[in-house]
């Protein structure tokens, strides 16, 4: 354990409010992990899968009621209103102490308090930050074993300094009306209670990795992302490193884990992956800007995972993974989801534990799914067939390309580069996607998310981006920013552009531009590849296609700035200058 008297008079003001019978010390040994396993599988918590085809696997059921993050139920606490903004919802922080002080008092009793010491990033680097989270959850815990470093090794590392996240949670009686998940920057602190889900309650991912780490990132001159890391290697060994964020339903699992086409397979060409979600980046002694992911697993979501979309991340949950949410074929005692196969189980309980008839199933109706929609798996990053050498290096990776994307039927082109970081910024500030079929409410809704941090950012997003544009000033070697958009449809609706692996293409345009190897032809939105130099060998598409994808369009572009300066608007008056000159200076290019 600790003597570290911050950690230990804290934890005992924790224990005095919420009450728990006993408190236990996560160790991060494998006989505690086991027993803790054990311990859930007897309370019904968890169920042992089957140990041959799914070795050490497990699922588990959320309540009904609690199945994803709830954004209007997330607030910042910073003592100044203005200093969370107007994207995100603010608490008093006094007022929201006293609110869940008395939802957690006397939550624990009955229960176990777990104290989990944990490092986002690698115990001991310049990089890692560490945390404690206390939770009365044995799902928390051992999902937190996976999706971050655990131990004693941490407390040693952190030794008697007050410099740790300080993260409370409770499971209360999961009442979605008393369910708040609650930051307070200024006091290193996260509050969680009436929640049992992943992104609500393992406190080191969205709570810790980006809201706070944000909000930290500006204090100390570093940046918290919401991007996945891959690496590309060429023929002759070396790898470049690419960086890039997109809002959610944008295939950024299959990008970080890309499998090559065949021509660049054949080549020997392989893509590395260091990360799927998270990318902390400093800049380094030589000028570039570097990144690791501070997380140790992936917390995927399972629907649509099949091994045409995605071989690296289904061969990742074949072992150590706990399935949230999916069906329980029960003839195999093995998972199942919409859209792994065309064999969906016979004998099979869905996610709320119902027995379910794969013969109800309507892929138009959510509400017949056998596996929820957001049902996730929880998988060791050491488990994926294509995880990076460097994923364990505590100096990380240098960035060669920051890429920003969407979700966008017409406006955006395949790929374009940002005149320079300023431009660049501003290209990640304007992100945006259009609602699909598959989303609740009106199709083609554009939603405007910044460097897909929309729901992730701990202080004021005006201020977001001016740490963006003041970090631009400190990295003499700055990665090139580009946007892509692979999701343009032809008149009838369908995608144009194949997708999955073949991304690879835009992504080998992209890393000639940085090593000054291709041209480009200079558009009023930045600079877009000659059609030619999108390589097409192997594919059923012709130049004229990739020129149709290239194409700017200046109306549908001068409809988007009108979109964007009434968000500009709603964000509020700390938008920096220097962006809404590149607004004013886009829209001149228009016309
Ligand atoms: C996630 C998300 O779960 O972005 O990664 O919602
Ligand atoms: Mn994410």
């Amino acid at each position: 354990m600790t003597s570290n008297k911050h950690v230990l008079s804290w934890i005992e003001e924790m224990q005095a409010m919420t009450q728990p019978d006993r408190v236990v010390w996560i160790d991060g040994s494998e006989e505690q992990a086991e027993a803790l396993r054990a311990e859930a599988v007897a309370s019904g918590e968890m169920i042992k899968l089957n140990e041959e085809k799914l070795p050490g696997c497990y699922l588990h059921r959320t309540a009904v009621n609690d199945v994803a993050r709830v954004e209007g139920r997330t607030f910042i606490c910073t003592s100044k209103k203005e200093d969370t903004g107007n994207i995100n919802n603010w608490m008093d922080p006094k007022e929201c102490y006293d609110k869940l002080s008395k939802l957690y008092r006397g939550a624990m009793k009955g229960r176990t308090m777990y104290v989990i010491p944990y490092s986002m990033g690698i115990v001991g680097s310049d990089f890692a930050k560490y945390g404690i989270e206390l939770t009365d959850s044995i799902y928390v815990v051992l999902n937190m074993l996976t999706m971050t470093r655990v131990g004693n090794n941490v407390l040693e590392a952190l030794g008697d300094d007050a410099g740790f996240i300080k993260g409370l949670h409770a499971k209360a009686d999961l009442d979605e009306e008393n369910r708040y998940i609650c930051h307070f920057p200024e006091d290193n602190t996260i509050w969680s209670v009436n929640s049992g889900y992943g992104g609500n309650v393992l406190l080191g991912k969205k709570c810790f990795a980006l809201r706070i780490a944000s909000y930290l990132g500006r204090k100390e001159g570093w940046m918290a992302e919401h991007m996945l890391i891959l690496g590309v290697e060429y023929p002759d060994g070396d790898v470049k490193y690419i960086s890039a964020a997109f809002p959610s339903a944008c295939g950024k699992t299959n990008l970080a884990m890309l499998i090559p086409p065949e021509i660049y397979k054949n080549k020997g060409y392989k893509v590395w992956c260091v990360g799927d979600d998270i990318a902390w980046l400093r800049v380094g002694s030589d000028g570039r800007l570097w990144a690791v992911n501070p997380e140790n697993g992936f917390f995927g979501v399972a629907p649509g995972t099949n091994d045409k979309s995605n071989p690296n991340a289904l061969a990742t949950t074949m072992r150590d993974t706990i399935f949230t949410n999916v069906v329980h074929d029960l003839d195999n005692n093995t998972v199942w989801w919409e859209g792994l196969n065309d064999n969906p189980p016979a004998n099979a309980i869905d996610w709320k534990g119902n027995p379910w008839d794969y013969k109800k199933y309507d892929k138009h109706d959510k509400s017949t799914c056998g596996a929820h929609p957001n049902s996730r798996f929880t998988a060791k990053a050491i488990n994926c067939p294509c995880i990076s050498d460097k994923f364990n290096d505590p100096a990380g990776v240098p960035i060669s390309a920051i890429i920003f994307g969407g979700r966008r039927a017409k406006t955006a082109p395949l790929v374009y580069q940002s005149f320079n970081w300023q431009h660049g910024t501003f290209v990640g500030s304007i992100m945006a996607s259009e609602t699909t079929a598959a989303a609740s409410g009106a199709v083609g809704v554009v939603r405007r998310d910044p460097m897909a941090m929309r729901p992730f950012t701990g202080y004021d997003m005006g201020d977001y981006f001016a740490h963006w544009l003041e970090m631009g000033k400190k990295i003499p070697n700055a990665p090139k920013i580009f946007h892509v958009n692979w999701f343009r449809t032809d008149d009838e609706g369908n995608f144009i552009w194949p997708g999955f692996g073949d991304n690879m293409r835009v992504l080998m345009w992209i890393l000639d531009r940085c090593a000054g190897k291709a041209d480009a032809v200079e558009t009023a939105i930045g600079y877009v590849p000659k059609a030619e130099d999108i390589n097409i060998e192997g594919l059923d598409i012709t130049a004229d296609t990739i020129r149709e994808l290239l194409s700017v369009d200046h109306d549908s572009w001068l409809e988007d700035c009108a979109n964007i300066e009434e968000f500009y608007e709603t964000i509020g008056d700390r938008v920096p200058a220097e962006l809404k000159e590149e607004l004013a200076a886009l829209k001149k290019r228009l016309g």
